[in-house]
Formats: structure tokens, sequence, C-alpha cells
């Protein structure tokens, strides 16, 4: 795509088509949106954040990652439809604009960039980082099992070659670091949105009603929503109980489409349905946040 205009939002994309799409974004909107690099991958690629901003200095935020697990790739695809959704609905939508008076917003599309190449050159079902193991033959951690929240407890793996291997230390993943640190420094982000897919999930602590029903609006598609432990099944060192025990008590994770069927596979033409959906959702919970 020579713009973002031209990008095919109902395909998947390659990591340097995404890495294009968002220096074009930031181009083409130079005085609304900017790209933060806040870190480099193990295998030193940049861990770039889209900024949205319509000024102020520090403003409450909201963040938004998608694609921390490399092989959910619904969630990375979304991403790209949601950047191009607040440039396109700023200054025409009222409900966008008013939280954006407000609020800025951080997307961070290709959470796990090695883990994203790793999907396109060699296995398509890849979930972790690629970082190696010292004394093990296999590679990565579980992203999301790797921040310091309950790390070493039940719920995560201690064995290198498990999919949810926590890691040798809390944060020891540069993709977990990078973020912490981010977080950290700003020090005022209001609501925490970790996407992943699939099983069509809404999980937080608080407040799910609201953006649920927005959701299903659109197409019908069911989300059961809850807490991590009743809808999933016990996970510690996990991303949303870090932010909520730093204080982000709008800390969510989504699992997108679907329930199975494909699963990681999602099918391209349902990528767009479900990032419309989902965009709803994030409305609700972005216009809840700048009103508490
Ligand atoms: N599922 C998440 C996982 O990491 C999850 C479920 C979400 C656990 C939020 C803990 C917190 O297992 C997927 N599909 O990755
Ligand atoms: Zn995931």
């Amino acid at each position: 795509a020579k713009n973002t205009d031209s990008f095919d939002f109902a395909n998947y994309h390659t990591l340097e088509e995404i890495y294009s799409f968002q220096d074009m974004l930031v181009a083409e909107n130079p005085n609304f949106v900017s790209k933060i690099v806040i870190g480099q991958s193990y295998e030193g690629r940049p861990l770039n954040v889209l900024k949205f901003s319509t000024g102020g200095t520090n403003r409450p935020a909201i963040w938004i990652d998608t694609g921390i697990h490399s092989r959910e790739w619904v969630t990375q695809a979304s991403g790209l439809w949601f950047a191009k959704k607040i440039v396109t609905d700023y200054g025409t939508d009222p409900a966008l604009t008013a939280i954006l008076s407000q609020m800025d917003i951080f997307l961070e599309i290709a959470t796990n960039p090695d883990g994203y190449a790793f999907t396109h050159s060699s296995n398509r079902m890849w979930r972790k980082t690629r970082k190696p193991n010292p004394g093990s033959s296999c590679v990565g951690v579980d992203p999301n099992r790797n921040w310091d929240a309950g790390f070493g407890e039940p719920g995560a793996s201690s064995s290198p070659c498990s999919e949810t291997y926590r890691g040798p230390s809390a944060h020891s993943e540069s993709e977990v670091k990078s973020i912490v640190d981010f977080v950290k420094s700003h020090g005022n982000i209001k609501a925490f949105i970790s996407i992943h897919s699939y099983s069509q999930m809404l999980i937080s602590y608080i407040f799910f009603g609201l953006c649920q029903n927005d959701l299903t609006s659109l197409y019908g598609t069911k989300y059961t929503y809850g807490s991590i432990i009743d809808t999933i099944y016990q996970a510690s060192g996990n991303t949303i109980d870090w932010t909520y025990e730093q204080g982000i008590k709008y800390s969510y994770t989504f699992e997108l489409r679907d329930e199975g069927r494909y699963g990681f596979l999602l099918p391209a033409s349902q990528i767009i349905p479900n990032a419309q959906e989902t965009w709803l959702a994030l409305m609700s919970i972005m216009d809840h946040t700048s009103k508490n």
C-alpha cells in the first residue's frame, strides 16, 4: 500500500507491512499520531507504540496492545484497523473526539515481533517470545506468564518447553519489561487493554455488562465475561494482574473470535467484522474511563 487509505485491512500482513503502515499513519497525521519506540525485542526489532494525542502533557491515557501471543493473528490485524479507525473518526465522531480531548491513546500492534516474524517464516502456531533458554533446546517464554504478579505461583509452568513457561524471572522478557518501564514512567495510564484470541471473552475484575452489550449489538456475536479464574483458568504472572496491581482499575483482556472452529487460523474475511464489534466495546471502556 502507498498510503493507509489503500491498505488492505481485510487481510493478514507481515511484520514489515505493519511497520510500514505505522510509519505511513504517522507521516499522514503528523500533528496527531506519533511513534514511540519503547524498547527492542530479543532479536533486536523495534517495539513500536503509536501515540494518538491532541495535545497536553502526560494526559490520562488508554493503553491497548495486540499480538503479545504471536499466533493470534486476528489481534494484530484488528490493531491495524483500530489505528485507522482512530484517525478516521477523530473530528467526525463526537464520542471519540470527546475522549481524545481529554485522553491519549497508546497502541502497540506488534507486541511480540520476533514471534510474529516466526509465525510467517517457520511455525504459524508460535505463541511465545523467541529468546533461547539456557540448558534447554526449547525456545521462548510465555509473555502472558512473565509479569511480576503472582510470578511463579500455580497457573504457569517452570519448564522451558511448555507453552506457558513463565521464564527465569519476572520481566525477563524485553517485550514485557519494555511495557512495564513505559507504564511506570508514564504514571497516568487509566485503562489497560490487552488483546488476545480466541474464545470470545472479556476478562476483567470489574464493570462487564456495558461493553459486552455494545459488542453483541453489531453482529450478534456472543462474548462471555468475568474474572480470569471464572472464565479461563488460573494463570499467574499475566499482564492484567500486574496492571491491576499497579492501580489501573480498568484492566481488561479480550479474547477475540472465534469459539474454536478456526481458532488461531481465523479466516481473513472475519477480521473487519471482529474489529468493528470489538471497537464498540473499546469505545465503551474508553468513554467510561474518561468520565470516571
Ligand atoms: N489466552 C490467555 C492465556 O494467556 C488469559 C488467557 C487471559 C490468561 C488473561 C490470563 C489472563 O492463556 C490466550 N489465548 O492466550
Ligand atoms: Zn493469547
